[in-house]
């Protein structure tokens, strides 16, 4: 296979092509897409019709998988590697438990004492439509802050929770969301440990600060969503059936716009690649 690459957005992101993730990838090529994910943040991966066993396959080559004991709502029934991001109604014809996954700027499982190294999401139904998901480079985000403010924040430890937008949460999932996943302190800055770059680790399931209030966190958390989110750290995918696309948590941050129609369906599937340890609870 000759891989070849196309840059998606000025900030981050690159489409992979020549690839089939259906095969085994050589030692060689392997170290190709590594060496792609580590320089771009966000690789496209188009045209995969591969199956669930590939998709586990093709993910186990970056570390151990992720089975998802913290979202044991949202796993597939019979692969815990797998975390379902659909809409489609349980088989009762209630709404599905992920239909709102993602729908605020955030890094996979920094809620978790294992935050993810990368995910990697494969579009199986996709509405027409919009349903796009929006990535921002927080290596970029952290380089552009001014250094007071790098000074300010170098100890700040944000507290992470694994909460949702109100409007998700059915309040026995909340309560086992709360169980489950209690809240934990994790740096403001980290280093990704294969590029040595600093990073702003943050998003909207930061509650607060530690050693501060909430009302005091607020304006600093508003604040570095925001900066983090400009346009020009900013790549949007629009999804296609057979896309897959891998993110490194380390480094970006993303989220699901919810920009389509009610009724329409969007199913992906979603391994997560464990990263290492970091940060601690608060009790
Ligand atoms: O559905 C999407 O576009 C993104 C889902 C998401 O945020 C996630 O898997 O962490």
């Amino acid at each position: 296979m000759t891989i070849t690459l196309r840059r998606l957005s000025n900030a981050l992101g690159a489409e992979v092509q020549g690839v089939d993730l259906g095969k085994t990838l050589s030692n060689s090529e392997f170290d190709q897409i590594h060496r792609a994910f580590l320089d771009h943040g966000i690789l496209l991966f188009r045209d995969q019709e591969i199956t669930r066993e590939q998709h586990i396959a093709f993910s186990r080559r970056f570390g151990e998988l992720d089975t998802h004991d913290s979202l044991p709502r949202d796993r597939h029934p019979d692969y815990p590697e797998l975390l379902l991001v659909t809409n489609i109604p349980k088989a009762n014809g209630a709404p599905s438990d992920s239909k709102y996954t993602g729908h605020l700027w955030h890094s996979d499982m920094s809620f978790t004492p294992v935050p993810s190294l990368g995910s990697l999401l494969r579009g199986i139904t996709i509405p027409d439509v919009g349903g796009d998901t929006m990535f921002t480079n927080m290596a970029k985000a952290y380089d552009a802050l001014s250094d007071g403010m790098k000074k300010m924040i170098a100890d700040l430890h944000g507290i992470h929770t694994g909460t949702r937008k109100i409007a998700d949460l059915s309040s026995d999932r909340a309560a086992e969301q709360a169980k489950l996943n209690p809240p934990i302190a994790q740096p403001l800055v980290r280093v990704h440990p294969e590029t040595g770059r600093k990073t702003l680790y943050i998003g909207e399931k930061v509650s607060c600060f530690v050693g501060m209030t909430e009302e005091e966190s607020k304006p600093l958390i508003d604040y570095l969503v925001k900066h983090a989110t400009r346009p020009q750290f900013i790549y949007r995918h629009q999804w296609r059936t057979n896309d897959i696309v891998f993110w490194d948590n380390r480094c970006t941050m993303h989220i699901a716009l919810g920009d389509y129609e009610e009724g329409k369906i969007r199913h992906l599937e979603r391994t997560t690649v464990k990263g290492t340890p970091s940060g601690y609870f608060l009790q």
